[in-house]
């Protein structure tokens, strides 16, 4: 039977815990009572946690194994289990045991609600307190630029429609961003609380590097989402202000130089004015280059400048009886 349901579980470096996590999964998908597969992403760990996972799969014909040949980081091991989910709706679930598995069945009535993402929020959390701190920081950031009203955003238990993860497209970093990438593409965004618990086995894997490339991811992400089809919109802004500045102190200074014969040796403002100018036209062309860059993409990738939810009256079409 196909599943209908997929679990994907990203791990690296968890082999202590996926015993106790697959009892635990196995248990709350028989209160389920749906066809499911558990897809283990191992993302070259060192600790036998792929050996770990294949003994599973022994035992449990569910269990489906993806091995990378190094550590590619926790994106492209979400990317490489949505890509061979065969499920209508997705789980991802950490493989630490911080997150519960019994949480699956809420999340996924929440998704029947009518969401497309549902995702969980650890309002109680077991970790350091700098790490909650700057967790709040980033989910208090990134909510206010982006307008994703989502208290945590980089939970990793959450629940998906296969829409969502057939669209969006999870590399480098933006794991962290996952129901941003979703919101911008028009799905609806839900959320509940659940259980979250103290690691029990092994090690964090996010160090202090979680700040810096956060903080650029974010960067990433703003720009990604807003200004992608349409990149002059933010350089040609920024380019046409510098120009506009510049060529006014330059006009002024010629202004001066011709009229008063006053001299610009000793002028800084002239460097000021000719720096601007030249930035200004930089700016410009760079949005100039981008917008060739995005009409070529767009005219490869025809169907991804919309996304439809429903349609109707069309014979065959795949989004008339989704829901
Ligand atoms: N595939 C993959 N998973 C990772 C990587 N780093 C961490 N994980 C998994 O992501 C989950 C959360 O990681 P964890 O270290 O507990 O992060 P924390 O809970 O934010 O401290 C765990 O299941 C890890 O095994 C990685 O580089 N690749
Ligand atoms: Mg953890």
């Amino acid at each position: 039977m196909t599943p209908e349901l997929s679990i994907i579980i990203p791990l690296f470096d968890e082999a202590e815990s996926l015993p106790e996590l697959h009892a635990r999964l196995s248990k709350v998908l028989e209160t389920i009572q749906q066809p499911a597969e558990m897809i283990f992403v191992d993302d070259g760990s060192s600790d036998g946690s792929f050996d770990t996972v294949m003994h599973l799969r022994q035992r449990d014909p569910r269990v489906r194994a993806i091995q990378f040949r190094r550590n590619y980081g926790k994106s492209a091991a979400l990317a490489a289990g949505f890509a061979r989910a065969s499920g209508k709706r997705l789980i991802t679930l950490d493989a630490d045991l911080q997150d519960d598995p019994a949480e699956i069945p809420r999340l996924l009535a929440k998704l029947d609600e009518g969401y497309d993402l549902v995702s969980g929020w650890k309002r109680r959390r077991f970790d350091p307190f700098t790490k909650r701190l700057a967790s709040k920081i980033f989910n208090r950031v990134t909510s206010a630029l982006t307008g994703v009203r989502i208290h945590d955003i980089n939970c990793g238990l959450k629940a998906y429609r296969r829409e969502v993860t057939d669209t969006i497209r999870v590399y480098g970093q933006l794991h962290r961003f996952l129901p941003v990438l979703a919101y911008k593409e028009g799905f609806r965004l839900g959320e509940i609380e659940v259980k979250h618990h103290p690691r029990k086995y092994g090690r964090t894997k996010f160090g202090v590097s979680r700040f810096t490339s956060g903080f650029f991811d974010l960067m990433t992400v703003l720009f990604l989402t807003r200004y992608t089809r349409r990149p002059l919109h933010l350089f040609g802004v920024a380019g046409l202000i510098a120009f506009f500045i510049g060529s006014a102190i330059t006009a002024y200074l010629a202004y001066d130089r011709i009229f008063f014969n006053a001299y610009l040796t000793n002028r800084p403002l002239l460097f000021l004015g000719i720096l601007l100018v030249i930035v200004g036209v930089q700016f410009i062309s760079i949005g100039l280059i981008g917008e060739m860059i995005a009409a070529t993409a767009a005219a490869s990738h025809p169907s991804q400048a919309y996304g439809i939810r429903q349609a109707a009256g069309f014979e065959d079409d795949p989004h008339e009886h989704r829901r």
